[in-house]
Order: structure tokens, then C-alpha cells, then sequence
């Protein structure tokens, strides 16, 4: 049995390396769970980023020339080649999304690991742990945990975040549901945030998506039909690779678009937004009748925001990304009725397939079904989180390891 001591120790100082591989997942998902480790469980959290330029992105108080920063509590360094701050081995390593540890870390792990092994030393080496890419797919109950023991004697296991309870579960802090709701409960809380935004023109009663997605036909057809719609629809895009799609409603390139521009096309305003930090976005998520997301960090976000979403995942080889869209959607729909959860298949399918006709379709049917779909969105958190959160059973996955 693991003494008392031992736990805390293994509680006291992780390190987090992340491997930026392109857009902002990696990060942001590394980034939300070093904050919530050192908050709600105390720990000493070093996160290790190869790019501070793309992190400072979605945490503008970055400042990318540093080296070495605290920020929130948690100690941000640069991952360079070799490592420009000095590697004290921790608790625990975390190597997000199998980003390959350099190979002085590994050397030092092994070192400690050899040292207690000849009974030199009295700390084991760290609890090596590779987090990987969320699934709703099934096989990923019986990956989750698995070990993995490397060619010099080390042991990494891998850690599957996930949908059940045999899985490493979802990030989500402690608080953020009754954040949610509280903002929810608030009509004056919107309405500030749309003021720090600058978004003006927003009537209590329009329509108001965020949407941040990849490219795909089939955002520029939504956009069309807004257009026509009866009331008022507010398309809130923060700067970014949505735009590349809409080419066709803006009056300059991309480039040459401001935050807190707007531009007007019947029924339809977009919104140029600039990136906020992840808070800011939550806000923001919490604040729309409906958005549109991607990736794995905002996919998350908008669940946790109760509110109806598109869902733009990660294109993969041979669409490979398609089974994990399914894999999602039945686990997403599996309480609503037959027709409005196939509608909701269809939605997310041709959005994410680009094909323009289905999309609108399902759009136009499932408006008609809203509250059906917003009644789900409001339950899910609640099913889904089942009590504990991807960090509480981290946590205690290392306490038992
Ligand atoms: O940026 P993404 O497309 O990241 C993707 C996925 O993670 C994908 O699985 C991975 O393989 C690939 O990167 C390399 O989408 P994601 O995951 O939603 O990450 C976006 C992050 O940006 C998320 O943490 C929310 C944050 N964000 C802000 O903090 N502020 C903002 O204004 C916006 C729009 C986003």
C-alpha cells in the first residue's frame, strides 16, 4: 500500500511538455490542465512549449521572448534544443500527444530510475505518463492505462482521455459548470461581455453563433441562408482559419480584417473577434444560442456550455476522423428522439464532409427542433462528467501507479 508520504510526493512537482503541432489544441489542452492541476490540486506544474508564439495566442499575457515565465501559478518554459532552463527531474512527466521527450529528460529519468533501483537513492523515477487525443471510440476503455515499457527499463503508460467511466475522463475544472450557469442565469453578464467586445447591433431577441472551425463549403452556405433568415443572426468569428472559407462576404482579404469589424449582409452580421484567452472564449461560448467548434479543447467547451453545437474535428488520413465524429455523435445522441438525432448526424456529417445541401437541410429541420436539441445540450455536462473530471482521476491514477 502507498504510504502518505509517498502520496504527497507524488502530488508535489509534475512537468508537462507539449510539442506544438499546428493550431492550438495541443497547447490549449496542456495549457487548461496545468492550470487546473496547480489550482485544485496544489501541484508544483513546469509546462514545457517548443512555441511560446502560437501559445501567446490564447494566453496574450505571454510574453514569447521569456525563456522561463510563471503565469496562473504555472511555471512556463521554453522546449528548446538543448533545453534552455534546467531539467530537475519531477513527480511525474506528462509528454502530451506523444510528443517524444528529449532524450536528456528520458537520460535523467533512467538516471534516477537506476540510482533507486541500486539503492542509491530513495525517489523512484518519475510516473511517466503519455496523454493521448480524446475518442468516444470504444477500444479506447481498453488502451486507457496501458504500460508501456521502454528498451532501457523505464515504464510509460498511456493515458486515454474519454466518455466512460473506464476511460481517463474529460478535462473539465471544478467550477466550471456553476461558472456556466451563473453567467446563464445573468442576461447582464452577455451583454458586458459583448461590450468589452465591441459587438454592437446584438438585440436580446437575434440570433447569436460563434464559429470556430477549419475551412469547409459548407460554412459559406450557412452563411447564405442566414442571410434570408426571418430575424437577425450574429456570426461571432474570432480571427482565424474560419475566414478562409468566407472569402466571398468579405470586403478585403483576410489579412487586411480588423477585430471588431462587422460586416453586414441581409439578415446576417459577422463579427470579427480577436482571440481572447481561454476564459474569454468560454464566455464567449457560454454567450451564443448556438456554436460552431473544433478540434478537441473547444469541442469540449461548447458541452460544458449547454448549448447546441456543430462539432469540426480534426481531418485525419483516409477520414479516419469520420468514425471518431460517429463514435461521438452516438454517445451524443443517444437521448434524443430518432428523427432530431439523425438530423443532428446529418448536420455534423455534411459540415464536416462540406457538403453544402445536406447541411442546409439539416439546418433548416433542426431549427424547428431546437429546444429538443438544446434540452440535450443542457443535460450532457451533467451525464457525461459523472462526477469526476479528467485531472481527479489523473490524479489518483498517479497515486495508485
Ligand atoms: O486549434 P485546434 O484546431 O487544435 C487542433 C486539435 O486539438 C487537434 O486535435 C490537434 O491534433 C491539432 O490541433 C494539432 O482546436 P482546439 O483543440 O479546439 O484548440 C483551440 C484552443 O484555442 C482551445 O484551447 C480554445 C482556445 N481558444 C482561446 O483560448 N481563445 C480563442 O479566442 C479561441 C477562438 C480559442
Amino acid at each position: 500500500m502507498t504510504s502518505m508520504v509517498e502520496v504527497e510526493k507524488s502530488l508535489a512537482k509534475w512537468d508537462i511538455f507539449c510539442a506544438v503541432v499546428d493550431n492550438y489544441g495541443d497547447i490549449g489542452v496542456t495549457w487548461r490542465l496545468a492550470k487546473q492541476l496547480t489550482n485544485e490540486y496544489q501541484i508544483n506544474v513546469t509546462l514545457w512549449v517548443d512555441d511560446l508564439k502560437s501559445f501567446s495566442h490564447i494566453l496574450p499575457c505571454l510574453d514569447p521572448k521569456l525563456t522561463s515565465q510563471i503565469l496562473h501559478g504555472v511555471k512556463i518554459n521554453l522546449w528548446s534544443n538543448p533545453l534552455p532552463v534546467c531539467f530537475n527531474c519531477p513527480d511525474v512527466v506528462i509528454e502530451a500527444f506523444a510528443c517524444d521527450l528529449p532524450e536528456h529528460v528520458v537520460q535523467i529519468m533512467y538516471n534516477q530510475h537506476q540510482a533507486y533501483k541500486n539503492n542509491l537513492s530513495n525517489t523512484k523515477a518519475p510516473v511517466w505518463l503519455n496523454l493521448e487525443y480524446l475518442s468516444a471510440e470504444t477500444w479506447v476503455e481498453g488502451c486507457h492505462g496501458l504500460p508501456s515499457m521502454q528498451t532501457n527499463g523505464l515504464n510509460k503508460n498511456f493515458y486515454f482521455p474519454g466518455f466512460t467511466a473506464k476511460t481517463g475522463g474529460l478535462i473539465c475544472e471544478k467550477d466550471t459548470l456553476t461558472k456556466r450557469a451563473r453567467w446563464q442565469s445573468n442576461p447582464d453578464c452577455r451583454q458586458q461581455l459583448f461590450d468589452k467586445l465591441g459587438l454592437i447591433g446584438i438585440a436580446g431577441s437575434d440570433t447569436v453563433i460563434s464559429v470556430f472551425s477549419y475551412e469547409t463549403p459548407a460554412l459559406l452556405a450557412l452563411c447564405n441562408l442566414w442571410m434570408q433568415s426571418k430575424k437577425p443572426i450574429h456570426a461571432l468569428i474570432p480571427i482565424g482559419r474560419s475566414l478562409n472559407c468566407l472569402q466571398p462576404l468579405l470586403p478585403c482579404s483576410i489579412e487586411e480584417l480588423k477585430p471588431g469589424q462587422q460586416i453586414k449582409h441581409g439578415q446576417l452580421t459577422l463579427h470579427i473577434l480577436p482571440m481572447t484567452d481561454q476564459q474569454g472564449y468560454d464566455e464567449l461560448l457560454w454567450s451564443c444560442d448556438f456554436n460552431i467548434v473544433r478540434g478537441e479543447d473547444s469541442f469540449l467547451r461548447a458541452q460544458w456550455a449547454a448549448k447546441p453545437f456543430i462539432w469540426h474535428i480534426y481531418p485525419q488520413e483516409d477520414d479516419y476522423h469520420l468514425v471518431k465524429l460517429d463514435s461521438f455523435l452516438n454517445l451524443y445522441c443517444c437521448d434524443l428522439g430518432e428523427n432530431v438525432a439523425n438530423l443532428y448526424h446529418k448536420l455534423n456529417n455534411s459540415f464536416n464532409t462540406g457538403n453544402q445541401e445536406d447541411t442546409l437541410e439539416a439546418w433548416k429541420s433542426l431549427t424547428s427542433n431546437l429546444p429538443e436539441l438544446t434540452k440535450n445540450a443542457k443535460q450532457w455536462p451533467i451525464n457525461t462528467l459523472n462526477d469526476t473530471d479528467l485531472a481527479s482521476r489523473l490524479v489518483q491514477f498517479v497515486k495508485n501507479s
